[in-house]
């Protein structure tokens, strides 16, 4: 860091005006909140036109939300900053050049995790785009997750060549990121704590200066930008490795006859003396944009990092086995759907399998990589007849997403329960049985959503993850 970025951000003062490259879950809630502080001047969300996103832009600057699903507080914070003309959307990234920061919030997918190739290019369009406009003493933060490294290379290169500016000289560049669940939104940017990484000091307190106003609960965390990815990326995958550790255990416990939440209750009961026990919950899989990735950026940083890794030979990376063994859970519910069939001398080939749950989280119409996908397509490979149910998700490309569930249950042999939607804990054994109309309807439960005792007086054939206790129970 030279004093010269120091002084010139120093001159130029205090942030004002500030642009959001990516209306999306990240994006959209992020510049609500910057427009609602009254740090700063004007917001401006930038999105293309596209033919798949543009209709974002008019949304937006018709005050109404574009994020599907329950957003508490989003649309009335919206309408507000709209309102009173702090914050509109635009098309025109040329507007970038009047503005003191840009943060970029733009999905980061792998195109191939086996050989740890990301698909950066909605990531460097966004920055090229921010690079062909950057002015002397402009912040830019990342906020998507990356592999670690990212920003102090391949971002600080692209800004660099499209401006001819040099970061850390010229401008500011940070790494600062997203911690958002959906459903929650802006709670999440405002109560958790925000880690913040600077390629240098001065971008850094930069970038503190951007989130320290939106901040209510959460404190800022400052760090380097590469300490800042890597913590990102491992929280990621440190709660994944849990969710796969618990899910091998569910496993095991199926396979020594035992249920997996009695063992869970009684793990989790050790506490106190600084013991900290965080056992999740298994279940039919993992999905979503974030834990099914952040492994592969990680392993990623390490492997593309000067250092040497000192790693026994031979052995697969344990946050990737993690992944593996969370990428299993749809196939074992494959698995616990074809045992079940078997105990009433049926195959998969021409039964009629209910899905209940798309989404890939609970009470949320988020469906990217829902595990009930990989599920559906064994089904289906298998011969069998899959309709699928989801109170929230509005559509999925090649799979009809029905809303009627008694249209889905209807003469079904199987239920399978993939995502813990509140709807699904309603269900009784009567009304499905009536529904499907079968003497010994099976259910597999994938999210401990039903009881098995009361499903399996009632005739039901029951297979639930972790229930070894009851998987194989006699047929009433
Ligand atoms: N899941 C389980 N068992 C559990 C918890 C989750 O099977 O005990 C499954 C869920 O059903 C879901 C998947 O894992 O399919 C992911 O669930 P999640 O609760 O982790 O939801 P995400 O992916 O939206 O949120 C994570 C969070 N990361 C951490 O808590 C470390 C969130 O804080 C991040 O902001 C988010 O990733 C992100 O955007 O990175």
């Amino acid at each position: 860091m030279t004093d010269k970025l120091g002084s010139i951000l120093e001159n130029r003062g205090p942030i004002k005006k500030i642009g959001v490259l990516g209306m999306g879950y990240v994006g959209i809630p992020a510049a609500a909140l910057f427009a609602n502080s009254d740090k700063f001047d004007h917001i401006l969300g930038f999105q293309r036109d596209s033919k798949s996103s543009g209709y974002k832009i008019e949304m937006l600057n018709h005050r109404e939300s574009p994020l599907k699903g329950e957003e508490p507080g989003l649309e009335e914070l919206l309408k507000k900053v709209v309102d009173e003309g702090k914050f509109e959307c635009t098309p025109d990234f040329s507007r970038i050049s009047e503005l003191d920061a840009v943060t970029l919030a733009i999905q980061t997918p792998f195109s191939d995790p086996a050989s740890l190739q990301p698909d950066f290019s909605a990531l460097t369009d966004g920055i090229r785009n921010v690079g062909k406009y950057l002015k002397e003493g402009m912040l830019v933060v990342l906020e998507s997750t990356i592999t670690p490294g990212t920003t102090d290379t391949l971002a600080r290169q692209i800004l660099e060549a499209e401006s001819g500016l040099t970061a850390g000289e010229d401008f500011a560049l940070a790494h600062a990121p997203e911690r958002v669940m959906v459903g929650r939104l802006l709670k999440n940017i405002q109560e958790h704590d925000r880690i913040v990484g600077g390629i240098d000091e001065a971008s850094t307190k930069r970038a503190v200066e951007l989130y320290s106003p939106v901040l209510t609960k959460g404190k800022i965390i400052p760090m380097t930008a590469r300490a800042a990815e890597v913590t990102k990326t491992a929280e990621n995958t440190f709660r994944d490795l849990q969710i796969a550790a618990i899910n091998q255990l569910a496993l095991y416990c199926e396979a020594m006859g035992i249920n997996v939440y009695d063992v869970r209750a009684g793990i989790d009961s050790l506490k106190g003396e600084g013991i900290t026990r965080a056992i999740l919950y298994p279940g039919a899989g993992v999905g979503g944009h974030c834990l099914t990735k952040d492994t592969y950026h990680l392993e990623r940083g390490v492997t593309t990092s000067e250092g040497t890794l000192d790693y026994p030979e031979d052995m697969d990376s344990i946050f990737v086995l993690a992944r593996k063994v969370n990428d299993f859970m749809p196939k074992h519910m494959y698995h616990l759907t074809k045992e079940a069939l078997k105990r009433i001398d049926r195959e998969v080939k021409g039964s009629k399998i209910a899905i209940l749950g798309w989404a890939f989280i609970n009470d949320s119409d988020d469906a990217r990589n829902p595990p009930s996908e990989p599920y559906r397509d064994l089904l289906v490979k298998g011969g069998a007849d899959v309709l699928v149910h989801d109170p929230h998700v509005l559509n999925y490309p090649g799979v009809e997403i029905i809303k009627d569930l008694d249209k889905v249950v209807e003469g079904a042999d199987v239920i399978a329960i993939m995502t813990g939607h509140s709807g699904y804990f309603e269900l009784g054994p009567e009304q499905l049985k009536q529904l499907t109309g079968k003497e010994n309807t099976i259910i597999v439960d994938g999210r401990n959503v039903v009881d098995p005792d009361t499903y399996i007086s009632n005739g039901f054939v029951y297979k639930g993850i972790g229930r070894g206790d009851k998987n194989d129970h006699p047929i009433v």
